[in-house]
């Protein structure tokens, strides 16, 4: 038997204390990762963090293969894990974090279960580039897919650019990642299934198989486009989005 809120209090400890823990002894199913990461989120909520969204995961190729994992996978978003465009995060906070950019949708409407991508689109407030922040509490930075789904999917900080009108064309926007102006990692919103919309229709329908549903007001993230970088102590992060703008944020020790 699995002991589920046993393994959630494990990586909630390591994501609070900023301390790696091995991966999993025992092989778990995914249906009993998702309820250790929904154990380990409840954790944070009645801590006093609000549920603010969620991330898509393993939605680009650039993704799947620097990881090692192909099948798409979620996590929750909280109020904590939210950074002021142009703020500022101390590694201290984090075991071994890495930046992705990504695209950010504002729903207006609610959206669950299976819908299309012209469904999707007209639940959509607004979209914004972003940048995620990703740190695994697991050694190393190496998971299996449960151990990874169980880890809230390495959710841990975001940043959310302007947002702009949902009907700017998402389907191929360049985008440049850089570290104190040199780029890190070039890309295109379309490495993101095709069309970032495409994973705001998979976000909807993983919700509702979990029995909940995308609400005015939450934000998804739609998945890296490109690999992630590692953080480095004292770097300005950037993000630059064709059409959507800027974001970014600082690196303290
Ligand atoms: C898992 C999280 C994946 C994404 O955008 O693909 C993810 C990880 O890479 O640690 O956030
Ligand atoms: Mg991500």
């Amino acid at each position: 038997m699995t002991d589920i809120a046993a393994l959630a209090e494990r990586l909630d400890n390591a994501a609070r204390h900023a301390t790696a823990t091995p991966q999993l002894e025992q092989p778990i199913t995914l249906d009993e990762a998702y309820a250790v990461q929904r154990a380990s989120i409840a954790r944070r909520l009645a801590r006093g963090e609000t549920r603010v969204g969620i991330k898509m995961g393993f939605t680009s190729r650039a993704k799947m293969v620097q990881m090692g994992v192909s099948d798409l996978i979620w996590g929750r978003l909280t109020s904590a894990m939210l950074i002021e465009d142009g703020g500022s995060i101390s590694l201290k906070d984090y075991v071994h974090p890495r930046v992705e950019p990504e695209v950010a949708f504002l729903i207006g409407r609610p959206l669950s279960g299976r819908v299309t991508a012209m469904q999707a689109l007209a639940a959509v407030e607004a979209v914004a580039p972003a940048l995620e922040i990703i740190d695994s509490r697991y050694q190393n930075f190496r998971f299996s897919l449960t151990d990874v789904v169980a880890d809230n999917s390495s959710s841990s900080g975001f940043v959310v650019g302007p947002w702009s009108s949902p009907a700017t064309d998402l389907s191929n926007l360049g985008l440049v990642m850089a570290f104190d102006g040199r780029p890190q990692a070039f890309g295109s919103s379309a490495a993101i299934l095709g069309h970032p919309l495409r994973s705001l229709v998979a976000a909807a329908r993983v919700v509702a198989e979990a029995g909940e549903s995308l609400s005015p007001g939450d934000i998804v993230l739609a998945g890296g486009a490109t690999a992630a970088s590692a953080l480095a102590a004292g770097v300005f992060v950037a993000l630059a989005m064709q059409s959507l703008g800027r974001c970014g944020f600082h690196v303290r020790d």
